[in-house]
């Protein structure tokens, strides 16, 4: 008997009473734009969507055609849908915004549409990472758009790699689902995921060390020195891939300032906030190293975050260190 993602997110709507269908018709626009994507992404060797779109994005990153597809995918599937108010993505500098009654228009998604960009052309995991906030009855749709991460009322991500695989939490666990292209549905695969309490990795880009405050080369040598435990390291260089292993295996995942980005590299609102949700509903923890990730309140779309994320016991541990 399979369990399809609408089939699930109705049987948790349920459960709230003020729950409405239009938060399952809502994901649905997610997850038919996801199969599109990865779609595109199975055939992408195989017909000319690889390399290089000719544009730079608001990042000032080179975009991928990969990149582009899914992002007009995302804008497509969701614009279509009169419950979206906005959306958010890290391809476009401003939000896009609809004309609707704050009666209809009642979420906003934000979302980045292909993460992992640099792995795409070398047929390595991609993932897409999405958020879902409500439309606030105070305040212009900015402010909407600028609630801290405790206020998602959903969060999720689908990672495109040897199979198929959407994660998600309406703050009710964590639930992963695969696609299975013989029916062209994804299908409930684990309820309640638990990351487990400790290890066995550590995820973090090395190359970047020397520029790290202090105290994270500490931690890390802390890692390595194997008084707490035997670690190894794993870096994909797609952030969904490398929170997924974490999520499964358990271990730790670090993106710290750095002297080129004090501030962080990774993006507050589509990538930090959503894997914090699922990392705290999984019993996880995520942090900025100066507090906790869902406590930050954006100032801007597009702010970045240093990024710690993983299990309790690293996570503490990583605390102490910072607090010494
Ligand atoms: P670095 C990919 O471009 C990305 O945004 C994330 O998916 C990934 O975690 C990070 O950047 C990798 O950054 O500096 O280690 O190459």
């Amino acid at each position: 008997m399979i369990t399809t993602v609408q089939q699930h997110i109705q049987q948790q709507q349920a459960d709230i009473t003020a729950a409405s269908g239009t938060f399952s018709l809502l994901l649905g626009g997610i997850t038919l734009a996801s199969k599109m994507i990865e779609a595109k992404i199975r055939s992408a060797g195989l017909s000319d969507v690889l390399g290089a779109f000719g544009q730079t994005n608001v990042q000032g990153e080179a975009q991928q055609k990969l990149d582009v597809f899914a992002n007009e995918a995302l804008l497509h599937c969701l614009g279509v849908r009169d419950m979206v108010a906005a959306l958010v993505s890290e391809e476009d500098e401003e939000p896009v915004t609809f004309a609707r009654s704050s009666e209809n228009g009642k979420y906003i998604v934000v979302f980045d549409p292909l993460d992992g960009s640099s792995n795409i052309d070398v047929n390595v995991n991609v993932g897409t990472i999405f958020s879902i906030l409500k439309r606030q009855p105070e305040g212009d749709l900015d402010a909407s758009i600028l609630q801290p991460g405790f206020k998602q009322v959903a969060a999720g991500y689908v990672v495109y790699g040897p199979s198929t695989v959407l994660v998600y939490t309406t703050g009710n666990g964590v639930h992963s689902f695969t696609l299975d292209p013989t029916i062209g549905a994804f299908v409930l695969t684990t309820e309640r995921m638990q990351m487990p309490q400790q290890g066995p990795y550590y995820s973090t880009n090395e190359a970047n060390a020397a520029q790290w405050p202090a105290e994270y080369r500490s931690y890390v040598d802390l890692l390595r020195g194997g008084s707490e435990g035997a670690y190894s390291s794993r870096y994909i260089g797609s952030l969904v891939a490398d929170f997924h292993r974490t999520l499964l295996k358990g271990g730790i995942f670090l993106y710290p300032p750095t002297a080129k980005q004090p501030g962080g590299k990774l993006r507050l609102l589509y990538e930090a906030n959503p894997l914090a949700f699922i990392a705290e509903q999984a019993g996880g923890k995520a942090s900025s190293g100066a507090g906790r990730i869902l406590d930050i309140k954006p100032e801007g779309i597009h702010q970045r975050t240093p990024f710690m994320v993983g299990s309790a016991r690293e996570m503490e541990l990583l605390e102490q260190v910072l607090a010494r």
